[in-house]
């Protein structure tokens, strides 16, 4: 059967390999299934117009940054195409399950689970309601199937299809997935992948590596997981074969971060790492203020972020510190502890974000409970593309942190940020980089040009 697969637009953040859809190419190649990729980002309309026509199931691929964007996509694949059956999948249509269906009225299924073998059961035409994980409309009615399992053993998954996109035109083109699910119970996080840590086995993960250094010519590997290293016997064992390879031209950088505890209670897997090419670790610090730091029930403290840190630094490694502004027990004077925070143990290198809460989660509840929403909850995926790295404006508040002020902390810190990190590299170096300009345009449109007509109670299209 012919499929497309289409990771719609959006506007912010960086473009990387959409492993997702990926994945579910990989799969469906692997039985004789047609497919195309589409990155909105990256295709032509005509390339996108094209994919459509030739398909007999379009899948789209949804976070809840750019469902307001796919709203015009949807609607132009059921004009291109009448006869196509529309799916969504991805982490928005595992929160918003039902709504989906409304936000997005032309659809005709919706996968809440890994879909790699959900599309296969469908590509293959097996009985909609036998396919577990997937809901399906009928007439005015959405129907749930059974929850579907996950994936296990995940080495029975084949690789992403990187021949499927342009690797090369990508941010990030080495990133890979080693790992799904995390164990710990973080608020604010989105489960797709459940709690349960399925990990490859490290001779699948070389065997990925490898494949990506020879066919594909990446020399910078980025591990994308939600926890890398649940299984530290695992990761010392993946280190023991990269090092076997004696590649002298790779870097090695955790891009969805390591959790501070690890690096603590292991000093020597960093050290095991920096060995072999580690260059960059980013850290889920989320706030510094030990009431708000137990709110996210991360279960980590203060000083394990500011050891993680020195363990960090004494390896040369780089690393990135996530900041969110407005989590549960947050308030705007946290914000000087914060700048002093960051002042005293010498950290040059954080980006800040609003918290957001999802379906789903913890922080939804505490949201319902202790907090209020700033928007009807059936209008709520309309503001989440504004949540986001470029994001100014916040969906939720408290009587003791308003949202004014959770704007306005964020942009001090962000403009904290901003000094300390020309402080300690030049401005010069930051306008010289590759990626200023294009982030610098981006800024102007949503920051700027958002800010001022969100003010007026109006959004710039995604
Ligand atoms: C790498 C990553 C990033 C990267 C790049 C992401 C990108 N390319 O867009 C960076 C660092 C830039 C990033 C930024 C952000 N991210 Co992010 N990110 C991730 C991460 C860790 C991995 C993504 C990935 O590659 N997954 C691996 C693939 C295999 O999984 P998948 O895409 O979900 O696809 C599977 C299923 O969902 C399903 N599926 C997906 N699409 C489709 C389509 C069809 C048709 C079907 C049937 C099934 C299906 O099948 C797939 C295979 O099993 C995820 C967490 C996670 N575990 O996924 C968060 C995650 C996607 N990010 C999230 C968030 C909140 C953000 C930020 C908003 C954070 C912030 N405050 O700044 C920004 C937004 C950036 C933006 N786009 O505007 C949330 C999204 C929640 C939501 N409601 O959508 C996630 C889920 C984290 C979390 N656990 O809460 N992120």
């Amino acid at each position: 059967m012919q499929i497309t697969l289409i990771m719609p637009a959006y506007p912010h953040g960086l473009d990387t390999p959409p492993l997702g859809i990926m994945y579910i190419s990989a799969v469906l190649k692997q039985h004789g299934h047609t497919v195309r990729l589409v990155r909105c980002n990256k295709d032509k309309k005509e390339v996108l117009h094209e994919a459509i026509k030739q398909a007999e199931i379009v899948g789209v691929s949804l976070t809840s940054q750019v469902v307001v964007g796919a709203v015009d996509l949807v609607k132009d694949i059921r004009t291109i195409s009448p006869r196509a059956k529309i799916i969504v999948g991805g982490p928005h249509a595992y929160l918003f399950e039902n709504e989906v269906f409304k936000q997005l009225p032309q659809i005709d299924y919706a996968c809440m689970c890994e879909g790699e073998y959900a599309m296969l059961e469908l590509a293959n035409g097996q009985s909609i309601e036998k396919i577990d994980g997937l809901l399906w409309r009928d007439g005015d009615v959405v129907h749930k199937n059974k929850q579907r399992d996950l994936i296990e053993p995940l080495d029975k998954l084949p690789m992403p299809d990187r021949d499927g996109i342009r690797l090369g035109n990508y941010t990030l083109p080495g990133s890979m997935l080693t790992s799904r699910g995390c164990p710990f119970r973080c608020a604010y996080c989105v489960r797709i992948f459940d709690r349960k840590y399925r990990a490859h086995s490290p001779e699948y993960v070389m065997n990925e590596m490898d494949t990506m250094y020879h066919k594909y010519s990446v020399r910078d590997f980025v591990m994308s997981d939600d926890n890398f290293a649940v299984d530290v016997n695992r990761a010392y064992k993946l280190a023991d074969m990269i090092e076997k390879k004696n590649w002298k031209d790779i870097t090695i950088g955790f891009g969805n971060g390591l959790r501070v505890d690890l690096i603590m209670r292991h000093p020597d897997l960093i050290k095991r790492y920096a060995g072999i090419g580690l260059k960059s670790v980013s850290l889920g610090v989320e706030s510094v203020i030990e009431d708000v730091l137990d709110a996210t029930m991360k279960d980590i403290t203060r000083d394990q972020i500011n050891g993680a840190i020195s363990i960090l630094k004494k390896h040369n490694i780089n690393y990135f510190v996530y900041l969110q502004v407005g989590l549960p027990n947050d308030k705007y004077e946290n914000l000087r502890t914060t700048k002093e925070w960051a002042k005293k143990e010498g950290i040059t290198n954080f980006s800040s974000a609003l918290t957001t809460p999802y379906p789903k989660t913890p922080l939804w509840e505490y949201v319902e409970k202790h907090g209020r929403f700033l928007y009807p909850k059936s209008e709520i995926h309309k503001h989440y593309p504004w949540h986001n790295l470029m994001n100014v404006f916040p969906v939720w508040d408290t009587k003791e942190f308003p949202a004014e002020k959770r704007m306005r902390a964020l942009t001090e810190l962000r403009y904290y940020a901003a000094r300390r990190l020309v402080g300690s590299i030049g401005i010069l170096a930051i306008l010289r980089h590759p990626a200023f300009f294009e982030w610098f345009i981006k800024w102007l449109r949503y920051a700027v040009l958002g800010r001022m007509l969100r003010l007026k109670g109006r959004s710039p299209k995604p």
